[in-house]
């Protein structure tokens, strides 16, 4: 099957267009540009925390971090590393890949960069993708996180350009397209989205998937959230959007940006499980994954294991570099990797990579009778080499029959 043409050109007649179609046209075209560049069953897991919340100087109408509304939040200081690192360390045992930091800022100061370069350094080291999400970036401050380890660099366009002015104030789309400029000058992997939901019209979707589509490169991730009202927020009291509605804009999404992982972002909390299913189905490949997003909340784990199972949906595998790590939400219910037996195993569905069983090394202390033990020869999780180990390529001289 052939691949979709990647575009930087298109109209805002021809985005409003694929947003007006049938939705079953419209579900059946995303759909297969989606199997076209992706496993269909896939999904991308992240985990994000909160590093440093609330007090923030902006004025985003739809922010509980921003200090002028009265949302609850109390303003903290930036967490310190160890905090984050047992946070990253206990998203990675419960199946996350990547780990995304947001911060409460206007944008980092320069005294910030540095602790924040110590952060991802140390959550990098766990074998997790690393993402922040800090504000507006200054000189140098993109090549500072790349350097430290810093795999993406989540900054929104959030709406329309011409719908922007409604939502914020206190800073222009144009500083948000000169540190997407410097995200990628530094080499950092883009995640760009925006938020639906905010009283906008369907062609101020339009026109916010027009702007994401035609940024010089597509942001490797585009987020898609749906508004949180936050009571104390000015969008507090915002109409709530029709759910196809939402789908439609991930499917155009899928359309407009092929090669994009797009997540199903904020909003979840509120979103049945037929929606999410429809929200897959129409290109959505990425959650959020765990109980909290940055202030407000998200579907439990169990809530989502079962979801994925009930879809026979499985977690993105991911390439960092110490190998291949495939993010596991089922294991982490005793760590076990499945196939020896053990009370959780039900659970715990069959993996293949490329043709080969997969062994994954979560310390499974299952006490021995495990089939996959016999075969990697590595005692269930006494190889040391780490997290996931593959029969196939486990390189870390633990005896596994293709080490
Ligand atoms: N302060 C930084 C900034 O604004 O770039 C980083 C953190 S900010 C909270 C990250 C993004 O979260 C925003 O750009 C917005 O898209 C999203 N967000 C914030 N509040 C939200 C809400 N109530 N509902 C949905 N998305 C929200
Ligand atoms: C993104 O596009 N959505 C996330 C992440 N990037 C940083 C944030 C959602 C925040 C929802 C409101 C809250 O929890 O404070
Ligand atoms: Fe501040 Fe970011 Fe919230 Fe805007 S979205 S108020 S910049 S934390």
């Amino acid at each position: 099957m052939a691949e979709a043409a990647i575009r930087h050109d298109w109209t805002r007649e021809e985005a409003l267009a694929l947003l007006a179609l049938p939705f079953n046209d419209l579900l059946h075209r995303a759909h297969d540009v989606h199997r076209r560049h992706h496993d269909p069953n896939a999904v991308q897991v992240s985990t994000l925390l909160s590093i440093k919340t609330g007090g923030c100087p902006e004025d985003c109408a739809y922010c509980p971090q921003a200090a002028r509304y009265h949302t609850g939040v109390e303003a903290q200081k930036l967490l310190t590393v160890e905090a984050v690192v047992e946070r990253a360390a206990a998203a990675k045992a419960a199946g996350a890949s990547r780990f995304c930091m947001g911060a409460a800022w206007r944008g980092p100061k320069d005294r910030d960069i540095g602790k924040v370069a110590e952060i991802v350094a140390a959550v990098k080291a766990l074998g997790l993708e690393t993402c922040a999400t800090l504000g507006l970036l200054g000189d140098g401050h993109a090549d500072k996180l790349k350097a430290a380890g810093l795999d993406y660099y989540n900054h929104n366009l959030d709406t329309a350009p011409e719908y922007y002015g409604e939502i914020i104030h206190t800073r222009e789309y144009q500083d948000r397209l000169d540190t997407l400029e410097q995200v990628r000058r530094a080499g950092l992997k883009t995640c760009c989205g925006g938020i639906v939901g905010m009283g906008e019209t369907r062609e101020q979707r339009a026109g916010l998937l027009q702007a994401l589509a035609n940024l010089p490169e597509h942001p490797q991730s585009v987020p898609i959230n749906q508004l949180v009202p936050v009571p104390g927020t000015p969008l507090e009291d915002a109409p709530k959007l029709d759910p196809f509605e939402f789908v439609r804009t991930i499917a155009a999404a899928r359309l407009m940006m092929p090669a994009s992982i797009v997540r199903l972002s904020a909003g979840r909390s509120e979103m049945s499980d037929e929606m999410q299913a429809l929200a897959f189905f129409a290109g959505a490949n990425s959650i959020f994954y765990g109980e909290k997003l940055l202030t407000t909340g998200n579907p439990d784990v169990e809530q989502d294991r079962a979801l994925f199972a009930r879809l026979g949906l499985h977690p993105m595998e991911v390439a960092v570099e110490s190998g291949t790590v495939h993010a596991d939400l089922f294991a982490a219910d005793t760590g076990c990797g499945g196939g020896c037996g053990c009370s959780s195993e039900a659970a715990v569905p069959p993996r293949t990579l490329r043709g080969a069983p997969v062994v994954i090394d979560g310390g499974c202390g299952c006490g021995g009778g495990c089939s996959t033990e016999g075969s990697c020869g590595c005692g269930g999780g006494s190889c040391g080499c780490g997290s996931a180990v593959e029969e196939t390529g486990c390189g870390s001289g633990c005896g596994c029959v293709a080490a």
